[in-house]
């Protein structure tokens, strides 16, 4: 970490720990439309789940509502709701995905 100390100077600190970015959870939301073929090949395509964890993912949305498909930093995070949100749509889908900060 790094400030200016006043006098024209910057000052650098030490930290005791490495920093790490902060990560982002990627939820999937529930709907009554989306095929639920649809929403395993999105975890498996875009998530790199294996089948029967995307099926186990899917299911666990589809009962309770949401689900978290995969924990990225927050551009990861970000360009995966675009391009999953994206391709939904050209399929004609109405799937819902966020990302919020973990912890
Ligand atoms: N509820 C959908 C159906 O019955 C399946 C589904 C699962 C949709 C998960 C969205 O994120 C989702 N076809």
């Amino acid at each position: 970490m790094t400030r200016p100390d006043g006098e024209g100077r910057t000052q650098t600190l030490e930290r005791s720990a490495t920093a790490r970015p902060r990560l982002y959870r990627v939820l999937l939301l529930n709907d009554d439309y989306t095929p639920m073929e649809f929403v395993v090949h999105v975890l498996e395509r875009h998530f790199r789940k294996a089948e029967q964890e995307a099926e186990l993912i899917m299911l666990a949305v589809h009962h309770k509502g949401q689900g978290v498909a995969g924990v990225y930093t927050r551009d990861v995070a970000e360009t995966k709701v675009a391009q999953v949100t994206a391709e939904a749509r050209a399929a004609g889908h109405p799937l819902r995905l966020i990302a919020e900060p973990e912890g």
